[in-house]
């Protein structure tokens, strides 16, 4: 595992709340449980799960939420996700999340992501680079501290679309992101549950996002349905994530239209959307050349890490070290952030492959 922890990697397919720690899971759950807020003996088998339906999954991002869904705790997430990923030599991570209301202890979307941008700020194990470069006003972060350097991870963040809400909330999380777009959100995504929803509901507010200059990745295929896929894929989103439930004419479309897919193997298997990694469609886009990145989806959840993610990549599909390497230097050219991020991205990798003599 060490040499995949140690080559340098881009994450562009993250959910915060999937990507908590089980530790820290656990943690907040007991003390709702003493709270009296949940009973934690019932749940605790449902944290501790290994294998779970795509179903299942999404009951316990319900449970993880009433766990997670306070401002100082989305703070603590926050830090604690990119500390981990940074920790694995992930110099570039795009963090997607849905943002929150709770009325009950004041929090608004707005609030909610405050509360992230806390976290971001709050890292204190490497330098966070989270805010455009070209402007004025965001100037390049000097990154040593007492005089040595640092390591550095870019953090730009994706604000989710729900599939459970309506148009109205779509349009204002695409509202949200254009506020702060000054404070890293660089993109949306639209997920959650794939058997809720029409995706034409959040058509309106995926066009007026693309119309003002933001990045548009969608969750496409997780489950069989020829119908939206396509009509995802004439939409020509920037990337798509997971791309599992293809028929021909669908992997016809995508090929064609070069759009990169974030691949999430752990997620795909253990959700059963794929049913073993011998037949995941990782192999025959990559024997094409298909823009593809490896990603974690939720490494809380499905209890993996990007490393990992490669390490199975390596083993199931027979690639070396040069080949993943490769693989994951690609992937700088699909990320959210402007071009001056990806020169630096594509200097730490230059500088990365002499190092480890590739
Ligand atoms: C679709 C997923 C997902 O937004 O609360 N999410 N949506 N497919 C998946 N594959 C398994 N994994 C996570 O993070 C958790 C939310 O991300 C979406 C779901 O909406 C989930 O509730 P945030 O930070």
């Amino acid at each position: 595992m060490e040499k995949w922890v140690s080559m340098p990697k881009v994450e562009l397919h993250a959910h915060l709340n999937g990507s908590i720690r089980d530790s820290t899971l656990l943690e907040l759950a007991r003390g709702l449980g003493e709270k009296g807020v949940i009973i934690f003996a019932d749940i605790e088998h449902v944290i501790q799960k290994d294998d779970r339906s795509l179903t299942e999954v999404f009951r316990l991002f319900d449970l993880i939420h009433i766990v997670t869904t306070d401002h100082k705790i989305i703070t603590r997430i926050t830090k604690e996700v990119i500390e981990d990923f940074a920790a694995e030599s992930v110099v570039y991570l795009e963090l997607r999340t849905t943002p929150k209301k709770n009325e009950s202890i004041g929090m608004t979307k707005h609030s909610y992501l405050e509360a992230v941008l806390e976290g971001i700020k709050a890292v204190s194990t490497v330098d966070v680079d989270f805010r455009p470069h070209d402007s004025e006003n965001f100037p390049h972060r000097n990154d040593t501290c007492n005089g040595s350097t640092r390591k550095k991870i870019y953090v730009r963040l994706l604000l989710s679309i729900d599939r459970r809400g309506t148009t109205e909330a779509a349009m204002e999380t695409v509202n949200l992101a254009l506020e702060m777009r000054d404070l890293g959100v660089v993109g949306i995504d639209l997920s959650g549950n794939p058997i809720m929803g029409e995706w034409t509901t959040y058509l309106p507010a995926l066009k007026f996002a693309r119309e003002q200059g933001l990045y548009v990745t969608l969750h496409c295929g997780e489950v069989p349905n020829p119908k939206e896929i396509r009509s995802m894929l004439d939409f020509l989103p920037q990337r798509i994530g997971h791309a599992c439930c293809f028929e021909e004419a669908e992997w016809e479309k995508l090929k064609s239209s070069n759009i990169p897919v974030e691949i999430c193997l752990t997620s795909n298997i253990r959700t059963n959307t794929i049913p073993s990694i011998d037949v995941h469609h990782f192999a025959d886009l990559y024997s094409k050349k298909h823009p593809l990145v490896l990603c974690t989806d939720d490494s809380g959840v499905f209890s993996t890490s990007l490393s990992n993610e490669y390490n199975l990549a390596a083993s199931a599909f027979g690639l070396g070290r040069r080949d993943i390497f490769k693989l994951t230097k690609n992937a700088v050219e699909y990320i959210f952030a402007d071009d001056g991020v990806k020169r630096e991205l594509k200097e730490i990798f230059s500088s990365a492959e002499q190092k480890l003599d590739l």
